[in-house]
């Protein structure tokens, strides 16, 4: 049911916390109706009535069903506007117990409140004004953030961050439809600003382009990153990806060929969500199932962001495999992390890996650090191009696609005017742009569009 068929005014109750273990729960009731409703089944252990008390303020309290007690609680009293929601609110810390838990949220149901919907507690904190939508969805991030990278940019959106680049926008786009209508009304006065307007738009071109190439950027932030063990047959791959994953996942054999499929692991290495991909050695062969392995090897080389690739340097390598590394090196070369594998064997010399090429052998457990370290490296080098101080999702990113496209259009109509500009029709496009603009922080959007940001939270957010 969408949130907006229920009263917004309504004081909704739920669990914040996870089900489960723990020795406490919070549960949230906010809305207008907070304190009525809690008064009438807390007794505080003060002996104060809860009308009497100050808010911000922390209590111990019973709660009573019918004269029993259910449980001993602390409780947070807030008058609103300052709280979250912006309504008085009551967090009760009660002891995590789904039968004390589920009969003080039918004790608050029964006086009066009704159970929240999906992320309900925020969208009431966005419809009393207290954050935009951007800040709204920083939550649902800084909640679900699987990377310290992805934890500090939800908690700087949160902080306002992406609504201040967004206002910045919003402000340069206000200034454009200014000089446009002053350039139309006074145009007898060779008032014709439409360089200027053409200026401020180039400035807003300038700020969205690198956040639209943030996006596709930042999966990596959300979602870790992948690396891929590529390489010849019998390079070592699936040993340096037991090595690396620490337990014995993938087949080794001295047979070739015996990767036929990719096996991947995921783990958290120096704060960050990696995932090592084994994959069959690449080479030309007739086998139609080792085929398809190599061919998905090519894919996971295409879909990783560190190819970890595999040299046997014991070994020289075929004319074969020095095509397919060329053709790697070639294609790949940001991502690239050379690997000469084998090094308690007498070395043979490869003119196609560098000197920078991280020797090692898959046997010897002390040079798990020293991939590790030349992997956080790449990862760091790799970062340092989406350095954009916020997350940018699916949202953002089509309604500043849209904003690009719109303010391209408006740019080409200013370069193709012969003498002075159809200011009317110009002033109408960048007022179509500012509403784009406003649909990002929410100050102008569908109650659809609302309904599916908020649900993508669960209850009790
Ligand atoms: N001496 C030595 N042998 C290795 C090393 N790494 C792998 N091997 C051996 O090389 C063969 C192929 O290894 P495997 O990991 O299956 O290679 P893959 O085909 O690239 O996955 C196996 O017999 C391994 O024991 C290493 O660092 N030193
Ligand atoms: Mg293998």
């Amino acid at each position: 049911m969408p949130i907006t068929r229920l009263g917004f005014s309504d004081t909704i109750v739920a669990l914040c916390t996870a089900q489960g273990n723990g020795a406490l729960a919070l549960i949230r009731v906010s809305g207008p109706q907070a304190w009525d409703i809690c008064s009438s089944l807390l007794r505080l252990k003060s002996g104060k009535n809860l009308a009497e008390i100050s808010s911000h303020s922390v209590h111990a309290a019973d709660i009573y069903a019918h004269s029993q007690i259910i449980d001993s609680v602390m409780i947070i009293a807030l008058r609103g506007p300052k709280t979250f929601t912006g309504y008085d609110t009551i967090e009760i810390t009660c002891h995590n117990n789904p039968i004390i838990i589920q009969t003080i949220i039918e004790l608050i149901i029964q006086a009066g409140g009704r159970p929240a919907q999906q992320g309900e507690f925020t969208r009431q904190a966005y419809e009393n004004k207290k954050i935009d939508l951007v800040q709204a969805e920083a939550i649902n991030e800084l909640i679900s953030a699987q990377t310290q990278q992805a934890l500090k940019k939800s908690l700087s959106q949160l902080q306002g961050s992406l609504s201040i680049f967004i206002q910045e926008i919003e402000d340069i786009l206000c200034k454009s439809v200014a000089w446009c209508e002053s350039s139309f009304e006074f145009l007898d006065d060779e008032g014709d600003f439409h360089q200027e307007i053409y200026h401020f738009l180039l400035e807003i071109t300038q700020k969205i382009e690198p956040l639209l190439h943030g996006y596709a950027a930042q999966r990596h932030i959300r979602q870790g990153y992948r690396v891929a063990l590529i390489g010849g047959v019998n390079a070592g791959k699936s040993s340096l990806f037991n090595l690396m994953v620490g337990q014995k996942r993938a087949i080794i054999s001295p047979l070739a060929g015996t990767t036929r499929d990719s096996i991947e692991s995921t783990l958290i290495m120096g704060g960050i969500t990696t995932t090592f991909i084994d994959t069959a050695g690449l080479r030309i062969i007739s086998d139609v199932i080792e085929q398809e392995g190599i061919e998905r090897s090519y894919g996971e080389a295409h879909a990783s962001d560190i190819i970890l690739l595999v040299i046997d340097g014991s070994q020289p390598l075929s004319t074969q495999e020095e095509m397919i590394y060329n053709d790697l090196i070639a294609k790949y070369p940001q991502k690239i992390i050379y690997i000469q594998n084998k090094s308690d064997l007498p070395a043979v010399t490869h003119l196609i890996v560098p000197s920078s090429a991280l020797i090692v052998s898959s046997q010897n457990l002390a040079h798990k650090l020293l991939l590790e370290t030349k992997i956080l490296e790449k990862i760091a080098q790799l970062s340092q191009s989406q350095e954009l101080p916020f997350l940018v999702n699916k949202r953002h990113y089509e309604l500043l696609q849209t904003l690009l496209h719109d303010i391209n259009n408006i740019k080409n109509m200013l370069e193709a005017a012969s003498g002075a500009p159809h200011y009317e029709l110009i002033s109408y496009h960048l007022k179509q742009a500012l509403e784009t603009v406003s649909q990002v922080t929410g100050k102008s959007v569908s109650e659809n569009a609302l309904d599916r940001v908020f649900k993508e939270f669960c209850v009790g957010k």
